[in-house]
């Protein structure tokens, strides 16, 4: 979201009435948020540029990036889930994966929706998140949208001392799943930040959210 016109026009829709696509949840790390809002092993936070690490998994892929909030996907009539986020691997990282995972609320599991492979193309060993890259799932016998579905990125792969870099990481859906939760954005003010949005009663904390206009 470039522009901040139809974010807002989007936040103040999405408290009203069901439309799509609907951001749940996005960071583009422009702070250190990990501690607060993320459950991390092996997550590095980079203040230049602003991007976070996953280290190639130590011990059978286990470092990941796991989204702490969990999505309520039961209410709203949500019916496609989109993960989206920019990333690069280290240029040494040849055979090197890692994963997106879909976890619902139920006590299916962690699920691999999609597999980001190295290739010779996304190399990158300064920092920046170059590759676009969105992955979206659809409800169903596979996917079970429920109260308490989870997102997470995690190395697939073994020993190494690269690591993938992700930045602008946004979560989306066609409808608004919020129930009892409301969708809350933040702005980028004139010489500060404006909260923008409601924040309704609240089981697992707020929804929140950052425009990318000032993405570094
Ligand atoms: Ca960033």
């Amino acid at each position: 979201m470039k522009n901040k016109l139809p974010a807002l026009f989007l936040a103040a829709a999405s408290t009203a009435f069901a439309v799509g696509p609907v951001v749940v949840f996005q960071d583009d790390f422009s702070t250190d948020t990990l501690a607060a809002d993320y459950s991390a092993s092996g997550v590095d936070y980079n203040a230049t540029p602003e991007t976070v690490t996953i280290k190639r998994g130590w011990n059978g892929g286990a470092n990941h990036l796991e989204i702490a909030e969990k999505f309520d996907l039961a209410a709203g009539g949500a019916t496609e889930l989109t993960v989206a986020f920019d990333y690069a691997f280290g240029a040494s990282m040849y055979g090197s994966a890692f994963t997106v995972q879909y976890k619902d609320g139920s006590g299916t599991g962690w699920q691999v929706i999609d597999t980001i492979n190295y290739t010779g193309l996304n190399a990158n060993d300064d920092g920046l998140a170059a590759n676009p890259h969105t992955i979206t799932i659809t409800e169903g016998a596979t996917y079970k949208f429920t109260d308490g579905a989870a997102i997470r990125l995690k190395a697939a792969d073994g020993n190494g001392n690269k690591g993938y870099t992700i930045d602008n990481l946004t979560v989306s859906v066609d409808q608004s799943p919020v129930s009892g939760k409301g969708t809350v954005i933040l702005i980028s003010g004139l010489g500060g930040w404006l909260l923008f949005g409601v924040c309704l009663a609240s089981r697992g904390g707020t929804r929140r959210g950052r425009d990318n206009s000032g993405r570094k």
